[in-house]
């Protein structure tokens, strides 16, 4: 190669290579694609059902109602494929606590208990706050500040007393005496039905006489011992029985016949729940109202819990819907009621 030709392709290379340099110079950072940020791949997955470990501090089975929310809480696991340690404290709050206990240490999602009296859980719902676990308040409230339960969910009860009082007082046509069987002392549901009938009753019914009320602490066994108690004190005076709950109202029901009188026409029946007994005494004539109060809380509890687990916040009231039921009609209610 001449000297010449040789120094021209020197400087052709010498050419090629800065170019290519240029070329491989990398871009300004705003057009490089974005590096996916750390945090975002070290992110934990989003929770689905099958994921979810769920604790329930259920009170027992004192009443066809409190059946009916114990056979939604597990089918409705079932079917979502969730987790369920289920425990039945036997009406003892002690034993709620316990429960409460061992789910913290077992350190499931979420707990959901319903309280069986109102007062008394400020320490273990802190020990499940310390331990990041959020607790849901299922069917009955709890007297704690509002940062101890992400959510209750269940019905408006002071509500449910004052349509029961309403019932009551236009079936009574605005005059008489009734007795009232309460629910268990201390609970929300007992406390709250009391609180909406006694009121409305004062305020719009000054000529019906609440003769005397008495636990039968939701039970279809205590409501029948009290009625009798009732029936014996007052021989003849009584004109309408409110049960806090149709299963003490059924109790109420047989203490009256066995004094020989006719439920539903002596002595007006008014209750709470809409369980599929007291549509077969209102069918069969023995009972004349209920007002609903719905169990079947499983769907609600598991969406709130799931979305609980994966850190998002839920209302913190969760109403349920519910109706109320005649006898005119409950023949006809019946084949559609599921509990
Ligand atoms: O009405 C009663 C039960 O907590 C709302 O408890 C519930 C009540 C229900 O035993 O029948």
């Amino acid at each position: 190669m001449k000297g010449v030709t040789k120094s021209f392709y020197l400087l052709l290379v010498f050419v090629m290579v800065l170019s290519l340099a240029a070329c491989s110079t990398p871009a300004p950072a705003a057009a490089e694609e974005p590096a996916a940020p750390a945090a975002e791949e070290a992110a934990p997955a989003e929770k689905t059902y099958q994921d979810l470990v769920v604790g329930f501090a259920q009170i027992g089975a004192e009443s066809g109602w409190r059946t009916a929310e114990t056979d939604s809480i597990k089918a409705e696991a079932e079917t979502l494929g969730v987790k369920l340690q289920f425990s039945d404290a036997q009406q003892k709050q002690e034993n709620q606590i316990k429960a409460i206990r061992s789910f913290i240490a077992q350190q499931v999602d979420v707990i959901g208990v319903a309280p069986v009296v109102e007062t008394g859980w400020e320490t273990v719902f802190a020990e499940a706050k310390d331990a990041g676990i959020p607790i849901i308040l299922v069917d009955r409230r709890a007297d704690v500040s509002d940062d101890l339960f992400a959510s209750f969910i269940g019905s408006d009860f002071v509500l449910e007393g004052e349509n029961a009082c309403m019932e009551m007082g236009e079936l009574l046509g605005g005059a008489g005496n009734i007795v009232e069987l309460e629910g268990t002392v201390g609970a929300g549901p007992a406390i709250d039905r009391k609180k909406g009938f006694d009121d409305c009753m004062a305020a719009n019914y000054p000529d019906i006489t609440i003769l005397e009320s008495q636990t039968g602490d939701f039970t279809r066994a205590k409501g029948k011992e009290v009625m009798e108690a009732f029936l014996k004190t007052y021989t003849g005076e009584i004109n309408g029985v409110y049960a806090h709950n149709d299963d003490m109202a059924l109790g109420a029901i047989q203490a009256i016949e066995e004094a020989g009188l006719k439920p539903a026409e002596d002595i007006i029946i008014v209750s709470i729940d809409g369980v599929k007994g007291i549509f077969e005494a209102m069918a069969a004539g023995k009972a004349n109202v209920t007002v609903e109060c719905n169990p079947l809380l499983g769907p609600q509890f598991y969406e709130a819990a799931l979305t609980l687990a994966n850190g998002g916040s839920v209302e913190k009231w969760i109403k349920s819907n519910e109706g109320i039921f005649r006898a005119d009609t409950a023949a006809e209610d019946l084949p559609t009621r599921t509990y």
